[in-house]
């Protein structure tokens, strides 16, 4: 107790107490002579009352003391050196995703979004994906309880890769056009070190006149080495796709052993990256362009696995687990 406080309260005891000068004075009270009684007990009010408000009054200066020196303790001193703000930055993933789409926006590329719930024409059937192809199935493919509006007999679903969004542009726009499209798919894989049951692609899009593969090879030969850096080696490999004839895939030189061989590349010295291919004349059937007026190439790939690749991380879990010991470090 503050050394005042402990002196109003010895006050307090000395007159207002249970054997204090008031309650003696009460208890004394039969023994005076009867014509003083009444003038005795007024007094003992009187002495009661004031030394009742006094004590109130002291206790509120006590109080109001203590409060204006607590908030001069808390006063700001503006000479004390700052806390330190900690500044947040973007996830490594929506880095590489910014990283791709700057370097084709850099050579006319316009980036495209579109929505992660798709119908089943335009995720498959638009891209001449068969009607029976597996990827179609249940155990391939997320779909949502709602139908097509347009179509009732089908369910719509969550995207298994961005070309949907790349029909959406062709279908509303007219060549020349050049699209870039990232975005988040979905397919229902087990999770592993190498598998997200979501993850995010950068899909591409030209179409014009006279467009050739040569040309397409030239712009992701510019890709890869802006992306990995000019010393890069690449190769094109045949491969199949159902929207482009004809397909490629590109590999890059392991970044790990320069090609020599190393568990990573698995002992091939060559990493996948890419998927790409001249658009199929049925997919611009689909989107009603005229037939034998265009020509064009798209090419996709996955997010996680390039920024894996490029930062060496292992497990595709780490990416979506947000823990800051992981992401602090990019
Ligand atoms: C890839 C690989 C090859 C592709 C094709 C189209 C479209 F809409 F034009 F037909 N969009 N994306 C494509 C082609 C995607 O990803 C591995």
């Amino acid at each position: 107790m503050a050394p005042d406080s402990a002196a109003v309260e010895a006050i307090r005891v000395k007159y207002l107490g249970r054997k204090g000068l008031v309650s003696e004075i009460y208890s004394n009270l039969p023994n005076v002579p009867a014509e003083e009684k009444p003038l005795v007990g007024k007094n003992a009010n009187i002495l009661k009352n004031k030394v009742t408000q006094w004590l109130q009054e002291k206790g509120q200066t006590i109080e109001e003391q203590k409060r204006q020196q607590s908030s001069a303790e808390k006063r700001l001193d503006v000479t004390m050196p700052g806390a330190g703000a900690t500044i947040g930055h973007r996830h490594i993933l929506t880095q590489t995703v910014d990283d791709i789409c700057r370097i084709f926006e850099g050579m006319g590329f316009v980036t495209f979004e579109g929505p992660e719930v798709e119908t089943e024409f335009n995720n498959f059937s638009a891209l001449n994906i068969p009607i029976d192809h597996p990827s179609r199935d249940a155990f391939d493919t997320f779909y949502v309880d709602v139908k097509d509006p347009d179509k009732k007999d089908r369910f719509l679903l969550l995207r298994s890769h961005t070309s949907p969004a790349q029909i959406r542009v062709m279908k509303k726009y007219t060549p020349p056009l050049a699209v870039i499209v990232p975005g988040k798919v979905y397919r229902p894989d087990a999770v592993d070190a190498s598998h997200s049951f979501m993850f995010h692609q950068v899909e591409g899009l030209l179409v014009d006149e006279k467009v050739k593969f040569s040309d397409l090879k030239g712009l992701l030969t510019i890709f890869c080495q802006r992306l990995f850096g000019e010393e890069i080696k690449m190769r094109f490999r045949p491969h199949f796709f159902p929207f482009t004839e004809p397909s490629a895939e590109v590999d890059i030189s392991c970044y790990i052993c320069k090609g020599k061989g190393c568990s990573v590349c698995g002992r091939k010295g060559w990493l996948e990256i890419l998927g790409s291919g001249m658009v199929h004349p049925k997919v611009f059937e689909a989107v009603g362009y005229p037939l034998k007026k265009y020509t064009g190439f798209a090419f996709g790939m996955g997010v996680e696995r390039i920024a894996m690749l490029k930062y060496g991380i292992n497990d595709i879990r780490l990416f979506f687990e947000n823990d800051t010991r992981f992401s602090n470090q990019f």
